[in-house]
């Protein structure tokens, strides 16, 4: 065993945003820098003397050797079995599964998600605590600290792991257990969903695309749609993760995983279309010409969950991240139950779920999962769907004007512009900030402004705070307008921008977003003097 001396914090003064530490893989390579986070991790995390670490990520550049590293520091640190998917994959939800299934202490996932891979891209890692989900910010913030008090880091001295392989091995006396890392996770989505629906649907002619993206989703896709369930050959798009995902940005939205929505919108579309993002725990559900919200797509899957037997006997409740349209209220308050909103991302949801409150969360950011693991889920999310298909045989576009009609349209859009100053991005917000007080109680693309803040979260279960997770401008009729920065970028500042307004008239729900939220888009830019601040004249990407 070594003892290595180090110094620098790997957060560089920032403090951990949306999910753990994400640099360019460049950062990473420097000498001792995973190994700072890593040891930090352990130190942070309690004792973990005789216990079992989960470790896997979404195959991109540089996963096999930060695998070698972290399996060599928690011998030395006294872990005595590993968990490892095959050729060093797990998926962002199968590392959740398996970590809870195994009763593992906790996982270390390494992944950018969505972030471009490759030498010149991104890198990623997050902790994962034994209920499977990210670690909450006590947690996030005792790793910080010790990032900042670390001298030293325990590794053996022993020969790299063979990942190719299912088996085991013995590491300097840790066992460590290379296993399929796709059975466990299929086992659990066997146990949920109707598969023989599913299999009947797909065997009558029901034509459907999964775009894997080339990134961590293609072996869990092709083994259970097309293994499993029998879909046509082919089914699965881009289907092998590569180590820079095929040169792409695995972000399953309408601007990045254009491949299939020109499928979808083309002559020949299926009639049914979905996609993932990189580690898998996101999806994007479109139909024959037709795409569904995410916050829409929650609340579909809230309204007919009693369809799929894993949810027969009701939920619980009903979360959703802040930013996500009120669709998912207007479900929960039909049926009666409780709908939570939380700070933007998946960790504010393991509370809820942990203690009973809530069975389906969501976020606007193609992101939807239940309390079956803690992390968000793409292809659990495509199950549910199928599933819905399967049993009501109406197409994804009949279902939702449908839920329209009963529960009225949330219009909703979001906005992302990439890549820009730091300090401008700041500056926007700030902009809308300093008419906290004049603007409640003035008209704005004709609506009358109710109140203005930012938006602040006390944890309903251990009453913790969280400050400042974005700015609101709210409006009587229940319009919005959110501005926010992103916290998982790598460089420079993203600013998103989300607008919602609700239309109860039925013969008013078939407008495009765009056009049903001009005014509100107008107002958002006049208000906070995006363009002027930031030279930017359009969004990056719209959702
Ligand atoms: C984004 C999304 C957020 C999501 C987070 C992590 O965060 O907006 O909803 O939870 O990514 O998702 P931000 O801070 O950039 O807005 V993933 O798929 O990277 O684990
Ligand atoms: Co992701």
């Amino acid at each position: 065993m070594r003892t290595q001396t180090v110094l620098t914090s790997p957060f560089e003064g920032q403090r951990p945003g949306t999910s753990g530490l994400r640099k360019k893989v460049r950062v990473f390579q420097q000498a001792h820098y995973l190994a700072n986070f890593v040891q930090a991790t352990f130190n942070a995390i309690g004792d973990f003397q005789g216990q079992t670490l989960v470790v896997g990520g979404d195959g991109r550049f540089y996963n096999r050797e930060a695998i070698q590293i972290i399996l060599k520091m928690a011998a030395a640190n006294g872990f005595t079995r590993a968990l490892v998917g095959q050729c060093g994959i797990l998926s962002t939800p199968a590392a959740s599964c398996i970590i809870r299934k195994y009763k593992a202490y906790g996982g270390l996932i390494l992944s950018a998600s969505h972030n471009a891979a490759g030498p010149d891209e991104d890198f990623g890692i997050k902790y994962n605590i034994g209920s499977g989900g990210p670690a909450p910010e006590n947690v996030t913030e005792a790793i910080y600290d010790r990032t900042l008090d670390i001298e030293r880091y325990l590794i053996v001295d022993a020969d790299d792991v063979d990942l190719d392989h299912t088996g085991s091995f013995d590491l300097a006396g840790m066992q460590v257990e290379v296993i399929d890392a796709v059975a466990d996770y299929a086992a659990l989505m066997q146990s949920i969903f109707d598969f023989d629906a599913i299999r009947d649907l797909l065997a009558s002619g029901f034509a459907m695309k999964f775009d894997a993206m080339h990134a961590v989703t293609g072996p869990y896709a092709t083994a259970i749609l097309e293994g499993t369930l029998g879909a046509a050959a082919g089914t699965v798009m881009n289907g092998e993760p590569k180590e820079d995902f095929g040169g792409g940005h695995p972000d399953p939205n309408l601007t990045y995983a254009h491949e299939l929505v020109e499928i979808m919108y083309g002559d020949q579309a299926p009639a049914f279309g979905a996609a993932s993002d990189g580690d898998g725990d996101r999806n994007m559900i479109l139909g024959d010409h037709f795409f569904v919200t995410p916050s829409d797509s929650l609340a579909v899957l809230a309204a007919n969950a009693t369809l799929v037997p894993g949810y027969a006997g009701g939920i619980a409740g009903v979360a959703r991240s802040m930013p996500t349209s009120a669709a998912a209220d207007r479900v929960a308050e039909s049926l009666g139950l409780d709908c939570y909103e939380t700070p933007t991302g998946w960790k504010f949801f393991g509370n809820l779920m942990d203690a009973g409150k809530v069975t389906l969360c969501g976020e606007e950011s193609f992101g939807t999962g239940s309390d079956h693991v803690r992390e968000k889920d793409g292809l659990w999310a495509v199950l549910f769907w199928l599933n819905i298909l399967a049993v009501r045989k109406e197409s994804v576009a009949d279902i939702l004007v449908e839920h329209w009609q009963q529960f009225g349209r949330n219009y909703y859009s979001r906005h992302d512009y990439e890549g820009v100053d730091s300090a401008a991005a700041t500056a926007v917000l700030q902009q809308v900030r300093d008419q906290f007080d004049s603007l409640p109680g003035t008209q704005l693309a004709g609506r009358m402004i109710s109140t203005c803040d930012d938006f602040s979260y006390t944890d309903p279960v251990d009453g913790s705070v969280s400050s400042n997770q974005g700015v609101r401008v709210l409006f009587e009729d229940g319009s919005r307008m959110i501005f926010r920065l992103s916290g998982t970028g790598t460089s420079g500042a993203t600013i998103r921008l989300y607008l919602e307004s609700y239309e109860a008239d039925s013969s008013k729900h078939g407008l495009d977003a765009q056009d049903a939220l001009a005014d509100m888009i107008a107002a958002a830019g006049a208000v906070s003097q995006l363009r002027e601040l930031t030279g930017r004249d359009k969004p990056t990407v719209i959702t």
